[in-house]
């Protein structure tokens, strides 16, 4: 088994933290964004290929190691909705990021970047009010979120002062192993 991926990716983050939990065996093969246009038909890390299986996103990527493992791959109906509305905030968080990042287009000269920078701020407060239980082990919904979180922190593109479950989510996260072993090398 194979996973290409950037070590600072969050989507990439929840794939390696399941391969950690699950004790399974994947060769990680560090990615760019040149290399992923080549690979992926969605451009996009995480993509993974085992024999004649490739999945080309972390959702289906988490359904497949959960489901090797003999894991429930998240059977509340409230926790999916927690890992798809991450996902959904996490993407706008990410494209503002790259946009910036790449080809220097701020928020203020975009109508529909300021509609994503918006999607991210209501989304975090949302996300905050949601009704979250954070223990270890924790759930998918939160992993993801948690992953989604230390990026954004790092990143300098979320803050989370007012966001006190937020907060509390993230310092529980950060005393879990696999959470820790996934530390990304932020460097670039
Ligand atoms: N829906 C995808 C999203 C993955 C994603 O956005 N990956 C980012 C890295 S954090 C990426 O590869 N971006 C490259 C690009 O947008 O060109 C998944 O869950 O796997």
């Amino acid at each position: 088994m194979k996973i290409y991926g950037s070590y600072t990716s969050p989507f990439v983050r929840h794939c390696r933290i399941a391969l950690l939990q699950a004790d399974i065996e994947c060769e990680f093969i560090e990615t760019d964004a040149t290399q992923s246009a080549e690979i992926s038909p969605t451009k996009k890390v995480p993509l993974l290929v085992d024999g004649d299986i490739t999945l080309t996103d972390s959702s289906s990527i988490l359904r497949y190691l959960r489901e090797k493992s003999g894991v429930a791959y998240m059977d509340d109906i409230v926790d999916f909705d927690l890992f798809n509305m991450t996902n959904t905030v996490m993407d706008a968080c990410v494209n503002v990021f790259f946009l910036e990042k790449m080809d220097e287009i701020t928020i203020e000269q975009s109508s529909y970047l300021t509609r994503q920078n918006e999607r991210v701020l209501s989304g975090l407060i949302a996300l905050n009010e949601s009704p979250i239980e954070a223990q270890l082990p924790l759930s998918d919904g939160l992993i993801r979120l948690a992953c989604f979180l230390d990026w954004g922190v790092y990143r300098d593109r979320i803050d989370l002062k007012k966001l006190t479950t937020l907060t509390r989510l993230l310092d529980i996260a950060r005393t879990d192993k696999h959470f820790i072993k996934t530390v990304p090398p932020f460097n670039g």
